[in-house]
């Protein structure tokens, strides 16, 4: 099964958005494979987002990750990366389409609630810096099989 790597932000658990955030996943008929509540070290911040390393909103991005507790899961699901970016919308919460999570709760650049991978390569190197493989569960949840065809085409 496919997982991604999401995270529900500082300003989500915050705003006690968590639990109408994680409905929409799951509303999708993506699996959480598993899920935590933390604090993210600068250490790992730093590790998770150096490809921005350059870019000017690193350093507010870093303090802005670290400054409380996150929500971090695995979803899995057929193409569960590109589905979670589609429910999440656009980066900036103020261009993000109604609809979607940053569109609907967004209004900010930087503030904008949910992490998701973006790519195969993406989840690859995020999901272990947050889990271990023991920590994530395989199952088929009940059903599954009418959202996501066993043959389809
Ligand atoms: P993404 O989260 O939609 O993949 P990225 O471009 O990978 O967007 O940026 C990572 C995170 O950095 C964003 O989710 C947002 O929190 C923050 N960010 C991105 N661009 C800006 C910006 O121009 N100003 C402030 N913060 C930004
Ligand atoms: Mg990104």
């Amino acid at each position: 099964m496919k997982r991604t790597l999401i995270i529900l932000k500082p300003d989500a658990v915050q705003r006690r958005l968590m639990g109408r955030i994680i409905q929409r996943f799951e509303d999708k008929g993506l699996v959480v494979a598993g899920v935590k509540l933390m604090r993210v070290s600068r250490e790992l911040a730093q590790r998770h987002y150096a490809v921005h390393e350059s870019k000017p909103f690193y350093p507010s991005l870093i303090d802005y990750i670290t400054s409380g507790p996150v929500l971090v899961m695995v979803l899995a699901g057929d193409r569960c990366i590109d589905i979670a970016r589609t429910l999440m919308g656009k980066t900036f919460g103020y261009e993000a389409d109604p609809g979607t999570i940053r569109g609907d709760f967004g209004a900010s650049r930087s503030f904008n609630l949910v992490h998701g991978s973006d790519s195969p390569e993406s989840a690859a190197f995020e999901i272990p810096l947050y889990f271990s493989e023991e920590e994530l569960m395989e199952y088929t949840p009940a059903g599954g099989r009418w959202v996501f065809p066993a043959d389809e085409v």
